[in-house]
This record gives C-alpha cells, structure tokens and sequence, in this order.
C-alpha cells in the first residue's frame, strides 16, 4: 500500500497552519494560533465555516471566524474574556492520514503567560478528525497541578450560511436557555425552530438532542456534542455586529454561532484528572 501523505505545514494569511485533506477529498485548515479550525470543505461540498473578511491575521489577536477555542473562560470581561487559548501559538503534536480520514492534534501547556492571567498548571490539546462529510473536533484539558481547578470553554464554530434569516435550527425545542441580551434571564424554547431574524445570543442548558442547521436549498449541518452540557447560539445582528471591527457590516447575515460550551456551569478538575469535550459536526 502506498503511504498517504501527511497534513501538510501551510501558511494562512501569514500564519503559520496545517492543511488537511482526506483522500475522500475532505479538507481542512488549522492555524497553530489558537489552534483556530479556519476552513472545513466536506468531500464533494463547498466551505462550511465563516471567517470574516476584516478578520485580524497578527498572531495576537482571537480570529473572527472558523472555531475559536474559549478557554479556560467562558464570556467575562478584561484580559481573561473568553480565555487566552484563542490567542496563544499551539504546538502540532500528531498530524496522519488515512485511507478516509486526516486528523491532526495541537497542544497548549501553561506558561509564565499564561500563568500571569490564570495561576494553574494544565495542557490542553485541541483534536480534529475529518471524514467525508464528517469533522470531529475534541478540547481535552488535563490538570497537571497539584491543586483542583475549574474552567468553562466552549468550541466557538462560527457556521457559514446564505443568509442568516433563510435558516432554522431545530434541537432546541423545550430546552431551557440563559439569555445574554437579557442578563441571562433564564427562558424555555417553546418554538419548534429558532429562526434569526434579531439579535441572539443564548446558552441553552444540558443539550443531549442533535442539532439541525438547515437552510434553502438542502444545506444543511446536524451537530451532536458529547462532554460539553451547553448550546450557545450567537449573531450579533446589525447594531452589535456594527461594533465589530473585524466585521463588515454585514457579515451577520453570512454566520451563525452553533458552540458547543461548557459555560453556565464550570469544570471541576482535581490534580492528574483530565476532561474532554466534543463537538461533531456532518454536513448533509
Ligand atoms: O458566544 C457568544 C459570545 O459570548 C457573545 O456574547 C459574543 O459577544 C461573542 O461570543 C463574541 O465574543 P468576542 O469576544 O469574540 O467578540
């Protein structure tokens, strides 16, 4: 048999990334910084993940757009908003092929830095698997101190779509969810699909049921989660989305937020305990 070729070392819009492709012809692209899953194209489909056009590329800064990493804090404010792991470089510590698959694993150890924001000893590693019409991307956290600590994280997959108000997602239906425009009132789904056509931007608490992101034409995404208890669902809508400054103007209308979180409720990790959240995603 002859050997697959390795994920490749690539450069994205000068940062250094890796490119996966599946011989199925699945492929992928993940930046070391922030371990950002950047570009997911399912054999035989087109792109699946928004990534703004003003996103800023100077390796310091969170990436608007593709899956951002949230760790070891969830929202916030100050320094610590969303955490640091969508900032900091990761290291590639696994990269193969397969004859239907490629996956790759990065690796985030704490640091003098990262320490100077969050006083823990941990190592995350950031999983991505795809297959076909299928991506699997795991956050595992162990704590390698020797005291307890939590966090909350979240995978925070910014979907790509048509327009915003075309799509319904469903999954959702009677699951309580914590409002953020509201002061995270806390409100139950009665609706049988959510449909934007506003601001949203809610945690939707212990989800087990698969979600469907589905719009005109027959694009569609089904997600599933396993570790991770949370849904967030975000678009910031014009007002906020105005706000953003790696945003156009109407970038809004083009992205859904679909996060799979561990957010209203953190992680505890004792001493050599580790953690793992899943987020699958199958483009139909
Ligand atoms: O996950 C939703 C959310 O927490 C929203 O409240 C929203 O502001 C967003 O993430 C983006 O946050 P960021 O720090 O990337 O601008």
């Amino acid at each position: 048999m002859t050997a697959l070729p390795p994920p490749k070392a690539c450069d994205f819009h000068g940062l250094p990334a890796l490119a996966l492709s599946a011989p199925d012809g699945a492929c992928a692209i993940i930046t070391l910084h922030g371990a950002n899953l950047v570009s997911w194209i399912p054999a035989g489909g087109a792109e699946r993940l928004f990534l703004s056009e003003k996103a800023v590329f100077d390796g310091q800064r969170a990436l608007r757009g593709g899956v951002p990493v949230i760790f070891p804090q969830f929202g916030g404010e100050g320094p610590l908003r969303h955490g640091f792991a969508r900032g900091l470089p990761w290291e590639v510590v696994g990269a193969r092929s397969g004859e239907d698959y490629a996956t790759a694993t990065l690796l985030l150890n704490d640091s003098a830095a990262t320490r100077a924001l969050w006083p823990h000893a941990f190592s995350a590693e950031m999983t991505v698997l795809l297959s076909g019409n299928r991506l699997d991307m795991e956050l595992e956290v162990a704590n390698s101190d020797n005291r307890p600590f939590s966090f909350t994280a979240a995978l925070h997959t910014y979907l790509r779509v048509k327009e915003v108000e075309n799509v319904s997602l469903t999954g959702l239906q009677n699951q309580r969810y914590l409002d953020q425009t509201r002061k995270g009132q806390q409100e139950t789904d009665r609706r049988e699909a959510l449909v934007v056509d506003d601001e949203v931007d809610r945690i939707y608490l212990g989800v087990t049921n698969p979600v469907l992101l589905s719009q005109p034409g027959g694009i569609a995404v089904a997600m599933q989660q396993e570790g991770f208890e949370d849904v967030v669902v975000w678009n910031p809508w014009e007002e906020k989305c105005a706000a953003l400054p790696d945003m156009p103007k109407d970038g809004f209308r083009r992205m859904l937020c679909v996060e799979s979180a561990a957010a209203a409720k953190p992680v505890a990790l004792e001493p050599g305990d580790t953690w793992f959240g899943r987020q699958t995603l199958v483009a139909l």
